[in-house]
Protein backbone atom coordinates (compact mmCIF):
# COMPACT_ATOMS: atom_id res chain seq x y z
CA UNK A 1 0.00 0.00 0.00
CA UNK A 2 1.26 3.76 -1.22
CA UNK A 3 1.13 6.27 1.72
CA UNK A 4 -1.39 8.14 -0.28
CA UNK A 5 -3.79 4.45 -0.37
CA UNK A 6 -2.78 4.52 3.35
CA UNK A 7 -4.04 8.06 4.10
CA UNK A 8 -7.52 7.15 2.32
CA UNK A 9 -7.62 4.20 4.05
CA UNK A 10 -7.12 5.58 7.35
CA UNK A 11 -9.77 7.76 6.38
CA UNK A 12 -12.35 5.67 5.16
CA UNK A 13 -11.90 6.67 1.26
CA UNK A 14 -10.21 3.42 0.37
CA UNK A 15 -13.50 2.17 -1.60
CA UNK A 16 -12.53 5.34 -3.99
CA UNK A 17 -9.22 3.37 -5.22
CA UNK A 18 -11.78 0.14 -6.53
CA UNK A 19 -14.78 1.52 -7.26
CA UNK A 20 -14.94 3.28 -11.02
CA UNK A 21 -16.89 6.08 -10.72
CA UNK A 22 -20.74 6.09 -11.23
CA UNK A 23 -21.14 5.84 -15.09
CA UNK A 24 -17.91 5.41 -16.64
CA UNK A 25 -18.24 1.78 -17.30
CA UNK A 26 -20.53 1.71 -20.57
CA UNK A 27 -20.93 -2.14 -20.50
CA UNK A 28 -22.41 -2.00 -17.19
CA UNK A 29 -26.22 -2.97 -16.88
CA UNK A 30 -27.10 -0.37 -14.57
CA UNK A 31 -25.18 2.53 -12.56
CA UNK A 32 -26.24 4.50 -9.90
CA UNK A 33 -27.02 8.21 -10.21
CA UNK A 34 -24.59 10.33 -8.81
CA UNK A 35 -26.66 12.41 -7.61
CA UNK A 36 -28.01 10.12 -4.83
CA UNK A 37 -26.54 12.59 -2.24
CA UNK A 38 -26.62 14.81 1.26
CA UNK A 39 -24.57 17.02 -0.31
CA UNK A 40 -26.26 20.56 0.37
CA UNK A 41 -25.13 22.80 -3.44
CA UNK A 42 -24.43 26.68 -2.53
CA UNK A 43 -26.34 29.06 -4.14
CA UNK A 44 -26.89 29.64 -7.55
CA UNK A 45 -27.81 33.35 -7.62
CA UNK A 46 -31.02 32.16 -10.16
CA UNK A 47 -34.40 32.69 -9.17
CA UNK A 48 -36.91 30.64 -11.31
CA UNK A 49 -40.62 31.78 -10.99
CA UNK A 50 -43.35 29.09 -11.41
CA UNK A 51 -46.58 29.92 -11.67
CA UNK A 52 -49.08 27.90 -10.20
CA UNK A 53 -52.87 27.90 -10.79
CA UNK A 54 -55.44 25.40 -9.27
CA UNK A 55 -58.81 24.95 -10.76
CA UNK A 56 -61.28 21.95 -10.59
CA UNK A 57 -61.97 20.46 -13.92
CA UNK A 58 -62.94 17.21 -15.03
CA UNK A 59 -60.12 14.75 -15.94
CA UNK A 60 -59.80 11.34 -17.85
CA UNK A 61 -58.27 8.62 -16.31
CA UNK A 62 -58.75 5.93 -18.55
CA UNK A 63 -60.97 5.87 -21.83
CA UNK A 64 -64.51 7.23 -20.99
CA UNK A 65 -63.78 7.22 -16.62
CA UNK A 66 -64.02 11.01 -15.81
CA UNK A 67 -62.55 12.06 -12.64
CA UNK A 68 -63.87 15.60 -10.64
CA UNK A 69 -60.45 16.79 -10.25
CA UNK A 70 -58.47 19.32 -8.38
CA UNK A 71 -55.23 20.19 -9.81
CA UNK A 72 -52.41 22.67 -10.37
CA UNK A 73 -52.48 24.22 -14.28
CA UNK A 74 -55.31 21.97 -15.18
CA UNK A 75 -53.38 18.44 -15.30
CA UNK A 76 -52.56 15.59 -13.19
CA UNK A 77 -49.92 15.81 -12.39
CA UNK A 78 -49.21 19.25 -12.33
CA UNK A 79 -46.23 20.63 -14.08
CA UNK A 80 -42.58 19.57 -13.35
CA UNK A 81 -40.66 21.93 -11.72
CA UNK A 82 -37.26 21.60 -13.41
CA UNK A 83 -34.21 23.40 -11.38
CA UNK A 84 -30.46 23.40 -11.05
CA UNK A 85 -28.91 22.79 -7.15
CA UNK A 86 -28.45 25.53 -5.88
CA UNK A 87 -31.49 27.93 -7.27
CA UNK A 88 -34.14 29.89 -5.34
CA UNK A 89 -37.48 29.00 -6.62
CA UNK A 90 -40.31 31.69 -6.40
CA UNK A 91 -43.80 30.06 -6.51
CA UNK A 92 -46.82 31.86 -7.52
CA UNK A 93 -49.72 30.04 -6.31
CA UNK A 94 -53.29 30.97 -7.33
CA UNK A 95 -56.39 29.39 -6.24
CA UNK A 96 -59.08 29.76 -8.22
CA UNK A 97 -60.86 26.10 -6.43
CA UNK A 98 -63.69 25.77 -3.93
CA UNK A 99 -61.52 25.22 -0.84
CA UNK A 100 -58.14 26.31 0.99
CA UNK A 101 -54.73 24.38 -1.04
CA UNK A 102 -51.44 24.79 -0.73
CA UNK A 103 -48.11 23.71 -2.72
CA UNK A 104 -46.08 22.04 0.02
CA UNK A 105 -42.56 20.88 -0.87
CA UNK A 106 -40.28 18.31 0.05
CA UNK A 107 -36.78 17.75 0.68
CA UNK A 108 -36.00 21.73 -0.06
CA UNK A 109 -35.08 24.57 2.67
CA UNK A 110 -38.12 27.31 2.97
CA UNK A 111 -39.12 29.25 5.95
CA UNK A 112 -42.36 28.08 7.96
CA UNK A 113 -44.09 30.81 5.98
CA UNK A 114 -43.64 28.80 2.39
CA UNK A 115 -45.11 25.53 4.30
CA UNK A 116 -48.53 24.69 3.10
CA UNK A 117 -50.13 23.54 5.89
CA UNK A 118 -51.46 26.90 8.28
CA UNK A 119 -48.88 29.31 6.77
CA UNK A 120 -48.33 29.56 2.87
CA UNK A 121 -52.09 28.37 2.30
CA UNK A 122 -53.72 29.86 -1.14
CA UNK A 123 -57.64 30.47 0.38
CA UNK A 124 -60.33 31.01 -2.92
CA UNK A 125 -60.04 33.40 -5.04
CA UNK A 126 -56.65 34.41 -3.62
CA UNK A 127 -52.87 34.70 -5.33
CA UNK A 128 -49.82 33.93 -2.87
CA UNK A 129 -45.92 33.50 -3.19
CA UNK A 130 -44.08 30.78 -1.77
CA UNK A 131 -40.41 30.30 -1.96
CA UNK A 132 -37.63 28.24 -1.40
CA UNK A 133 -34.23 27.11 -1.91
CA UNK A 134 -33.21 23.70 -4.14
CA UNK A 135 -30.30 23.00 -2.22
CA UNK A 136 -30.15 19.42 -2.79
CA UNK A 137 -30.62 17.41 -5.73
CA UNK A 138 -32.87 14.38 -6.83
CA UNK A 139 -36.93 13.98 -7.52
CA UNK A 140 -39.23 14.94 -4.90
CA UNK A 141 -43.04 15.82 -4.78
CA UNK A 142 -44.83 19.17 -4.24
CA UNK A 143 -48.53 18.42 -2.99
CA UNK A 144 -51.66 20.35 -1.45
CA UNK A 145 -51.17 20.15 2.30
CA UNK A 146 -53.75 21.97 3.24
CA UNK A 147 -57.53 20.64 1.91
CA UNK A 148 -60.51 20.40 3.80
CA UNK A 149 -59.25 16.81 5.63
CA UNK A 150 -55.78 17.67 5.70
CA UNK A 151 -53.78 16.66 2.90
CA UNK A 152 -55.10 13.31 1.46
CA UNK A 153 -58.36 15.64 0.05
CA UNK A 154 -56.34 17.56 -2.34
CA UNK A 155 -53.99 14.97 -2.86
CA UNK A 156 -56.37 12.08 -3.75
CA UNK A 157 -58.13 15.10 -6.19
CA UNK A 158 -54.96 15.24 -8.21
CA UNK A 159 -52.88 18.68 -6.54
CA UNK A 160 -49.24 17.27 -6.85
CA UNK A 161 -46.55 17.06 -8.89
CA UNK A 162 -42.63 16.48 -9.21
CA UNK A 163 -39.66 18.62 -8.48
CA UNK A 164 -36.41 17.76 -10.13
CA UNK A 165 -33.38 19.29 -8.69
CA UNK A 166 -30.24 18.88 -11.18
CA UNK A 167 -26.92 18.24 -9.76
CA UNK A 168 -24.07 20.18 -11.28
CA UNK A 169 -21.74 16.75 -11.94
CA UNK A 170 -24.74 14.65 -13.27
CA UNK A 171 -24.64 13.18 -16.46
CA UNK A 172 -26.46 14.02 -18.75
CA UNK A 173 -29.97 11.28 -19.67
CA UNK A 174 -31.27 11.00 -23.09
CA UNK A 175 -34.64 9.95 -21.67
CA UNK A 176 -35.87 11.96 -18.11
CA UNK A 177 -38.74 9.24 -17.30
CA UNK A 178 -41.01 11.33 -14.56
CA UNK A 179 -43.56 9.09 -12.66
CA UNK A 180 -45.91 9.87 -10.48
CA UNK A 181 -48.09 7.10 -8.49
CA UNK A 182 -51.17 8.13 -7.09
CA UNK A 183 -54.37 6.61 -5.98
CA UNK A 184 -57.61 7.77 -6.79
CA UNK A 185 -61.34 7.86 -4.95
CA UNK A 186 -64.65 6.32 -6.25
CA UNK A 187 -66.63 8.87 -5.03
CA UNK A 188 -64.90 11.79 -7.07
CA UNK A 189 -65.92 10.24 -10.66
CA UNK A 190 -68.59 11.51 -12.74
CA UNK A 191 -68.49 8.24 -15.20
CA UNK A 192 -66.85 5.01 -14.49
CA UNK A 193 -67.34 2.52 -16.99
CA UNK A 194 -66.76 -0.96 -15.89
CA UNK A 195 -68.05 -0.44 -12.24
CA UNK A 196 -71.83 -1.75 -10.87
CA UNK A 197 -73.52 0.01 -8.56
CA UNK A 198 -74.86 -1.71 -5.19
CA UNK A 199 -74.50 -5.14 -4.64
CA UNK A 200 -72.85 -5.63 -7.80
CA UNK A 201 -69.91 -4.87 -7.33
CA UNK A 202 -67.36 -4.11 -10.08
CA UNK A 203 -68.31 -5.81 -13.55
CA UNK A 204 -65.45 -7.67 -15.88
CA UNK A 205 -66.39 -5.08 -18.71
CA UNK A 206 -65.49 -1.72 -19.41
CA UNK A 207 -62.72 0.63 -18.46
CA UNK A 208 -62.47 -0.12 -14.83
CA UNK A 209 -61.03 -4.32 -14.41
CA UNK A 210 -60.67 -4.95 -11.48
CA UNK A 211 -58.62 -4.48 -8.33
CA UNK A 212 -59.87 -2.78 -4.75
CA UNK A 213 -59.68 0.80 -5.32
CA UNK A 214 -60.66 3.27 -8.38
CA UNK A 215 -57.47 3.42 -9.72
CA UNK A 216 -54.47 3.25 -8.85
CA UNK A 217 -52.86 5.63 -11.88
CA UNK A 218 -49.38 6.47 -13.23
CA UNK A 219 -49.17 10.56 -14.03
CA UNK A 220 -52.89 10.49 -13.15
CA UNK A 221 -53.57 7.85 -15.68
CA UNK A 222 -54.64 4.31 -15.82
CA UNK A 223 -53.69 0.79 -17.99
CA UNK A 224 -51.31 0.08 -20.66
CA UNK A 225 -53.29 2.29 -23.68
CA UNK A 226 -54.11 5.19 -21.54
CA UNK A 227 -50.85 5.68 -18.85
CA UNK A 228 -47.45 7.43 -20.10
CA UNK A 229 -45.60 5.03 -22.55
CA UNK A 230 -42.15 5.89 -22.29
CA UNK A 231 -39.26 5.43 -25.20
CA UNK A 232 -35.71 4.85 -25.58
CA UNK A 233 -32.87 3.72 -27.78
CA UNK A 234 -30.58 0.98 -27.39
CA UNK A 235 -26.87 3.26 -25.67
CA UNK A 236 -29.34 5.61 -23.69
CA UNK A 237 -28.62 6.60 -20.58
CA UNK A 238 -32.26 6.45 -19.09
CA UNK A 239 -33.04 7.97 -15.74
CA UNK A 240 -36.38 7.58 -14.00
CA UNK A 241 -37.36 9.51 -11.43
CA UNK A 242 -40.01 7.77 -9.84
CA UNK A 243 -42.33 9.00 -6.63
CA UNK A 244 -45.52 7.89 -4.52
CA UNK A 245 -48.06 10.22 -3.62
CA UNK A 246 -51.02 8.49 -2.71
CA UNK A 247 -52.34 6.45 0.34
CA UNK A 248 -51.51 3.07 -0.81
CA UNK A 249 -47.89 1.18 -0.91
CA UNK A 250 -46.48 0.23 -4.08
CA UNK A 251 -43.75 -1.24 -6.00
CA UNK A 252 -41.93 0.39 -9.02
CA UNK A 253 -41.13 -2.53 -11.23
CA UNK A 254 -39.89 -2.89 -15.05
CA UNK A 255 -39.65 -5.34 -16.98
CA UNK A 256 -36.40 -6.76 -18.61
CA UNK A 257 -34.20 -4.35 -17.16
CA UNK A 258 -32.39 -3.70 -13.41
CA UNK A 259 -30.66 -1.16 -11.79
CA UNK A 260 -29.05 -0.17 -8.09
CA UNK A 261 -30.37 1.54 -5.50
CA UNK A 262 -28.43 4.56 -4.05
CA UNK A 263 -28.10 1.58 -1.32
CA UNK A 264 -25.81 -0.43 -3.66
CA UNK A 265 -28.83 -3.12 -4.37
CA UNK A 266 -29.66 -4.92 -7.67
CA UNK A 267 -33.05 -4.85 -8.40
CA UNK A 268 -35.92 -4.05 -10.41
CA UNK A 269 -38.01 -3.59 -7.90
CA UNK A 270 -38.67 -1.00 -5.29
CA UNK A 271 -40.36 -0.14 -2.50
CA UNK A 272 -42.57 3.07 -2.54
CA UNK A 273 -44.64 4.25 0.69
CA UNK A 274 -47.00 7.26 0.56
CA UNK A 275 -44.39 10.58 0.26
CA UNK A 276 -41.23 8.51 -1.18
CA UNK A 277 -39.07 9.00 -4.01
CA UNK A 278 -36.36 7.70 -5.84
CA UNK A 279 -34.14 8.23 -8.78
CA UNK A 280 -32.32 6.01 -10.66
CA UNK A 281 -30.15 5.62 -13.99
CA UNK A 282 -29.04 2.61 -16.49
CA UNK A 283 -27.55 2.48 -19.91
CA UNK A 284 -30.61 1.17 -22.10
CA UNK A 285 -29.89 -2.44 -23.03
CA UNK A 286 -32.38 -4.28 -24.03
CA UNK A 287 -34.70 -3.63 -27.20
CA UNK A 288 -38.47 -4.72 -26.58
CA UNK A 289 -42.09 -3.77 -25.43
CA UNK A 290 -41.51 -3.85 -21.44
CA UNK A 291 -44.03 -3.52 -19.05
CA UNK A 292 -43.25 -1.40 -15.63
CA UNK A 293 -46.01 -1.74 -12.89
CA UNK A 294 -46.84 -1.73 -9.72
CA UNK A 295 -46.22 -5.15 -8.48
CA UNK A 296 -49.32 -5.50 -5.58
CA UNK A 297 -51.59 -7.44 -7.88
CA UNK A 298 -54.32 -5.85 -7.56
CA UNK A 299 -53.16 -2.35 -7.78
CA UNK A 300 -51.64 -3.27 -10.99
CA UNK A 301 -55.50 -5.09 -11.98
CA UNK A 302 -56.95 -1.25 -10.68
CA UNK A 303 -54.59 0.61 -13.73
CA UNK A 304 -51.27 0.90 -12.45
CA UNK A 305 -49.60 -0.61 -15.41
CA UNK A 306 -47.80 1.32 -18.78
CA UNK A 307 -45.52 -0.08 -21.13
CA UNK A 308 -41.74 1.01 -21.69
CA UNK A 309 -40.74 0.73 -25.44
CA UNK A 310 -36.85 0.31 -26.44
CA UNK A 311 -36.06 0.86 -30.12
CA UNK A 312 -32.44 -0.66 -31.54
CU1 LIG B 1 -49.33 -0.50 -5.84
Amino acid sequence: MTRAQALLAALGLGLALVVPACGTKSDSPASPLTNATTREYPATGVTKTVELTITEFDWEVAPGAIYQAIGYNGAIPGPTIDVNAGDHVVIKLTNKATAPHSAHTHVVRFPTGSDGVKNGVAMPGQTITVEWDAVFAGTFPYHDHAGAEGETDGVSAGLFGALVVHAPDEPKAAQENVVLLSDFELGRYSQLPGVGTGDAGPSNVGTYRGGHQYMHTINGRAYEEWSPHFQAKLGDRVRWRVISIGSEFHTFHVHGHRWVTPEGVLTDNVNMGPGTYTTFDWTEDNVGDWLYHCHVPTHMEGGMVGVYTVTP
